[in-house]
């Protein structure tokens, strides 16, 4: 049995996102967001969940604090609902939307949590919607406005700033592949939300630093390898596109490369929501890029049948987890190390890794999710191996703290390290939560 241990300076967390836990979606002010309206929609979402109430974390955010401060959490990763402060999503400020962040911020520093807050995970004000959502550049103007309030209002207190939650995942599953709010399925409208997602963050950059001087400024994206299955021709060449679309499409032009020309030309559609200065904006220079994994893709080429391409030679492990997603490890130290090498980012976060398993409350209450347990050991491993090659990697951050509302599939995946039992609210930490614990008390896990 070997110890990984990490440096002694390395942030340990957990993160949510204000649309999955918060509930009162229409309290003290708060306007309608996108995710409201979405959830709202029959059929949108798995059981007809919606996160009107979710954790109900909104009004038991003291109880939930106290149980970061049991954990020893030394960071804590949430979302701003952008409509709770802008009902609106511009204009008129919610001071009771605000007062909530004021009180939260507050109650994490007192309890020695560094908090670590994202601008936008997903939760666009329905009224940015009605104007045109992501696909409008108005809706990139109206974000830079709104992270200038929120650290402005914050930025005494908060020293880490997110400015976008997986824009791949806001553009491609919100506005093409229709599964995400606001439904919509056009891909002309996915590539100019895309773009102005990145826009926004890249104008938004320099205002949270002139509000908080000191200010770490970063944003978070969805990354995994995407392997071909074969190495066919076809197969590396549908993996490298599939790389393009997901990672280079992002990664690049927030590195000061541009969009990727193999994808635009691939794609060939026009690009003539890019105006002059655009790139040169999103390029921005970053203080951190956080890093979501949780599994890898392995790519097979359609374009030719599949029995006149080599046969696959990369399979996937057989464990998957609840999500479907394989559990491949070794895929967080492949990234780490791609993004270290081959991008310019000065510091990286893992802003969220975890898993969905079916979590049952045992016969004397508790919830044994050794399977869990099992992940994120096997994940921190490789984020050790990582840092052993000198990947400049300053935190972890388990997604997620509580059960909640995983988007379309509603309440039916569980991916905390705190179950919630949705009747009665009542919070009970899993094996894993005490586990982790312990790992933070050691700052290291056996192996
Ligand atoms: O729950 C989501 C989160 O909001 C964004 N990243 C992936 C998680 C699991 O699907």
């Amino acid at each position: 049995m070997t110890h990984t241990c990490f440096p002694s300076n390395f942030i340990w967390g957990a993160a949510t996102a204000s649309y999955q836990i918060e509930g009162a979606w229409n309290e003290d002010g708060k306007g309608e967001s996108i995710w409201d309206r979405f959830s709202h929609t029959p059929g949108a979402v798995a059981n007809g969940d919606t996160g009107d109430v979710a954790c109900d974390h909104y009004h038991r955010w003291c109880e939930d604090v106290a149980l970061m401060k049991t954990l020893g959490l030394q960071a804590y990763r949430f979302s701003i609902a952008w409509p709770r402060l802008l009902p609106a999503g511009r204009g008129d400020v919610n001071q009771a939307g605000l007062d909530f962040y004021d009180r939260l911020v507050d109650a994490l520093l007192e309890a020695g949590i560094t908090p670590f807050v994202t601008l936008y995970h997903w939760d666009l004000p329905q009224a940015l919607q009605d104007a045109g959502g992501w696909p409008a550049r108005a809706t990139a103007e109206a974000f830079v406005e709104y992270a200038d309030l929120a650290s402005r209002a914050l930025g005494d207190r908060v020293a880490h700033w997110i400015t976008l939650n997986e824009p791949f995942v806001s553009a491609v599953v919100g506005y093409l592949d229709g599964r995400h709010a606001p439904g919509h399925t056009n891909l002309d409208e996915m590539l100019a939300a895309a773009h102005h997602l990145l826009l926004g963050h890249g104008w938004a950059v320099p205002v949270i630093r002139q509000n908080r001087p000191q200010a770490e400024v970063g944003i978070v994206l969805n990354l995994g390898g995407q392997h071909p299955a074969s190495p066919s021709p076809a197969d590396r060449a549908a993996a490298w596109r599939q790389d393009g679309v997901i990672h280079r499409w992002f990664l690049d032009p927030l590195a000061g490369r541009g969009y990727p020309a193999d994808v635009v030309q691939w794609r060939g559609r026009p690009m003539d929501f890019v105006m002059g200065g655009d790139l040169e904006h999103i390029a921005a220079p970053l203080d951190f890029l956080g890093v979501n994994y949780y599994t890898r893709g392995i790519v097979r080429s359609q374009e030719i049948p599949e029995n006149e391409n080599e046969p696959r030679t990369v399979f996937p492990n057989p464990e998957h987890t609840e999500m479907g997603w394989e559990v491949y490890p070794e895929g967080l130290y492949e990234i780490l190390g791609r993004l270290h090498f081959c991008y310019p980012f000065p510091a990286l976060y893992v802003t969220e890794n975890g898993a969905a398993y079916p979590d049952q409350v045992g016969p004397s209450g508790e919830v044994d999710d050794a399977r869990r347990v099992s992940y994120l050991e096997q994940h921190l491993v490789q984020a050790g191996r990582a840092i052993a090659v000198g990947v400049p990697l300053r935190g972890y951050f388990a997604w997620s703290l509580l059960d909640n509302f995983e988007w379309a599939h509603g309440y039916s995946k569980r991916f905390g390290l705190v179950y919630v039992d949705y009747r009665t609210q009542q919070r009970i930490l899993k094996r894993s939560a005490h586990w982790y614990g312990r790992v933070i008390a050691a700052n290291g896990v056996m192996d």
